[in-house]
C-alpha cells in the first residue's frame, strides 16, 4: 500500500484529463444552457430534498415523550400537509421544469433546414459503428470525405445535417450540445459552436448494437485559419507515396479486399461502405476514436480488428505479415 502512496498524485492528472466528455463542463453556447439548467435543477432539488429531511426530523423529535402511537389514529388529520406537500409543490416544481426544458428544446431545433438560416456546412451519416462525414460545398470538387473526426472554426455555428446508414444512433458532444438522433429515413440537424479551441470528445448516445460503445467521435475546434488550412488539406487527393516501403504498401493495398469497402481519393479503391481512408494518417485516432493511429495499432487493426472491436464491420485479415503488414502501414501511415 505505502510503496503505491507515490503514485496517489496520478489521479490529480487524470482530473485533468481531456478531451472531457461531461455536460457540466461546457464549451458552447447549447451546452452553456445546457448546463445551466442541470445546475439549477441539481440545486432545487437539493433544496427539496433538505426541507423534506428537515420535516421527517421535526416529525420524529414532535412524536417523542407524548406516546403518541398508542393515540387513536386521527384519520383525517394532516390532509392539508398531503395537499400542499404531496400535490401542490411537487406540482409546481415539476411545471416549472416542465416548461423551462421545453422552452430549451425550442432554442435549439432539430427538425428542418427551415430552421437554420443557412445550408448545411457537414452532413453526418451514422454506421455500425463508426461515422461518415461530409463537408458540403455549394462548388463540385470542393467537397470533403472523412470519418469519425470534425474540425470546425472556434465561436462560428456549424450547421450539421444528421442522417442513418441503418439503425438508429444518436449524435452527442456532451461539451458542446444536446443529444440529437439519427434516424433511418428521416433527417435532423443540430448547430454545434465551440467558444475555445481544442479537443471535445463524443459518443453515440442511443444503444445501436454490439459496437455502441466504441462508437466515439472527436470534435477538434481550431482557430479560422488553422481550420481553412485544415480544410485545404483535406480536399486534395491523398498523397503520392514517396518511400519505398509505402510505393509497395500501396500495391498491397490496391490488390487487397480494402477497396472493396474503403476509398482513397485519387486511387482506384473506391469503396464506400467504410471510413474513408484518403487522409487516415491526419486523424488522431482509429476505429472510431477508440484507439491511437499509431503504427503497432493500425499493424493490429488490419490483422485482428475483430479483437480490437469484435463485431465490427471490417474482417480479420490475417494473411497480411511481415514485410507485407509492414508496407501496407507504412503506406497508411502517410497518407496525409
Ligand atoms: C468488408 C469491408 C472491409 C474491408 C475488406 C476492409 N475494411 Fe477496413 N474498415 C471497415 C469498416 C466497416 C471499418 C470501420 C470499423 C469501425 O470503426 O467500426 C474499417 C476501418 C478501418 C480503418 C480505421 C479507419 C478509421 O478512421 O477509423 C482502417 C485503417 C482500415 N479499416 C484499413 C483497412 C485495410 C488496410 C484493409 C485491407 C487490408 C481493410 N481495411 C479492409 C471495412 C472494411
Ligand atoms: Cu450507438
Amino acid at each position: 500500500m505505502r510503496r503505491l502512496l507515490p503514485a496517489a498524485p496520478a489521479f490529480l492528472l487524470l482530473a485533468g484529463c481531456e478531451p472531457m466528455q461531461s455536460t457540466f463542463a461546457s464549451h458552447g453556447p447549447a451546452a452553456e444552457r445546457i448546463a445551466h439548467l442541470s445546475w439549477f435543477m441539481t440545486i432545487l432539488f437539493l433544496a427539496v430534498t433538505a426541507v423534506m429531511w428537515l420535516l421527517i426530523a421535526w416529525a420524529a423529535k414532535r412524536g417523542r415523550g407524548t406516546l403518541a402511537e398508542h393515540a387513536p389514529v386521527d384519520i383525517g388529520g394532516g390532509q392539508k400537509w398531503i395537499a400542499i406537500g404531496g400535490l401542490a409543490i411537487p406540482l409546481a416544481i415539476l411545471t416549472l421544469i416542465f416548461v423551462l426544458g421545453l422552452n430549451l428544446l425550442a432554442e435549439f431545433p432539430i427538425h428542418g433546414p427551415h430552421h437554420h438560416a443557412t445550408t448545411p456546412d457537414i452532413l453526418i451519416v451514422g454506421h455500425q459503428w463508426w461515422w461518415e462525414v461530409h463537408y458540403l460545398s455549394g462548388s463540385p470538387g470542393q467537397e470533403v470525405t472523412t470519418a469519425n473526426e470534425i474540425h470546425i472554426p472556434v465561436d462560428r455555428p456549424m450547421n450539421i445535417q444528421l442522417e442513418s446508414y441503418d439503425v438508429m444512433h444518436s449524435f452527442w458532444i456532451p461539451a458542446l450540445h444536446g443529444k440529437v438522433d439519427l434516424i433511418p429515413g428521416h433527417t435532423n440537424f443540430v448547430r454545434i459552436q465551440a467558444g475555445e479551441p481544442g479537443n471535445y470528445a463524443g459518443q453515440c448516445a442511443e444503444y445501436c448494437g454490439a459496437e455502441h460503445a466504441r462508437m466515439r467521435l472527436l470534435v477538434v475546434a481550431q482557430t479560422p485559419d488553422e481550420y481553412a488550412a485544415w480544410l485545404d488539406e483535406q480536399r486534395k487527393p491523398t498523397s503520392e507515396p514517396a518511400s519505398a516501403d509505402a510505393i509497395a504498401g500501396e500495391q498491397v493495398f490496391l490488390n487487397a479486399a480494402c477497396i472493396l469497402c474503403h476509398q482513397i481519393s485519387g486511387t482506384p479503391a473506391g469503396g464506400r461502405v467504410a471510413p474513408d481512408l484518403t487522409h487516415l494518417a491526419s486523424r488522431q485516432y482509429i476505429a472510431a476514436n477508440s484507439y491511437p493511429n499509431n503504427t503497432a495499432y493500425l499493424e493490429a487493426w488490419v490483422t485482428h480488428a475483430q479483437s480490437l472491436k469484435p463485431g465490427a464491420e471490417m474482417p480479420d485479415l490475417t494473411q497480411f505479415t511481415g514485410e507485407q503488414l509492414r508496407d501496407l502501414v507504412a503506406y497508411l501511415r502517410q497518407l496525409k
